[in-house]
């Protein structure tokens, strides 16, 4: 690429960043209803959608099977850096679930394969002063959870969807799967999980959006 082009991408990629954070601000989406999931799937201001949106900040990064590696430390007894065969090499879970992106779409029914994050936990053996987890994707993209949200039953670090590898525009080879919140907890091209004591908003959540992501209490914005 050229430097033309570099600050082109660059540009182009501060012009989204503010544009959802003016989004933030404004409230937008917001529709201050109330959805009850015991009577319908569709979290409040959310519609259903066949497709599946791609959602990134300009950067794909390919990263092959073979080069791929997962380095979990921080409040942890036994850190440990896995490759894809180590990952592999750990029971694996189906789970299925529906996904609620922040920007209104919801996609029903999907079926991820991986490893159960409360699985990695107790491999790592998470210390009890442990209270928030930190995710990194290749990209440079962070994101924060509750270490109990982390490790809820339908949360995996996933590596195939139906049964086929996640692509590198869904954020293959490796994904974070975390059902329960908006999508953008789901950390893409993840590489590097750390288990901390205090909480460190991440990309979005220092740009105006919630820290926890509840989409049944429309936890959006800040
Ligand atoms: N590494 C990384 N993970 C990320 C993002 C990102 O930019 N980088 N975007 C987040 C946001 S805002 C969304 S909505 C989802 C999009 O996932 P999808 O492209 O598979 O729909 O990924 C989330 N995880
Ligand atoms: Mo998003």
């Amino acid at each position: 690429m050229s430097n033309d082009d570099i600050t082109h991408e660059a540009g182009f990629r501060d012009k989204l960043v503010a544009s959802k954070q003016a989004w933030a601000r404004a409230g937008r989406l917001l529709t201050g209803q109330e959805a009850d999931p015991a009577t319908t799937r569709l979290p409040p201001g959310q519609r259903l959608v066949e497709t599946w949106p791609v959602l990134d900040l300009g950067i794909q990064p390919d990263v092959p099977r073979e080069q791929w590696r997962l380095t979990v430390g921080g409040l942890v007894e036994r850190p440990v850096t896995w490759d894809f065969a180590a990952l592999l090499a750990q029971p694996q879970v189906e789970d299925v679930s529906d996904i609620h992106c922040v920007t209104s779409w919801s996609r029903f029914d999907n079926r991820w394969q991986g490893v159960a994050t409360r699985h990695l936990a107790a491999a790592v053996g998470v210390k009890p002063a442990a209270a928030h987890v930190i995710l990194h994707g290749y990209d440079g993209y962070v994101t924060n959870l509750r270490l109990a949200d982390f490790v809820e039953d339908d949360c995996l670090l996933a590596h195939s969807h139906d049964g086929t590898p996640i692509s590198r525009e869904h954020g293959g080879p490796v994904r974070a799967i975390i059902p329960r919140y908006y999508l953008w907890k789901s950390a893409k091209w993840l590489k590097a999980i750390e288990f901390v004591a205090a909480d460190h908003p991440g990309f979005w959540e220092t740009r105006g959006y919630h820290n926890v992501a509840d989409p049944w209490l429309e936890q959006r914005y800040s």
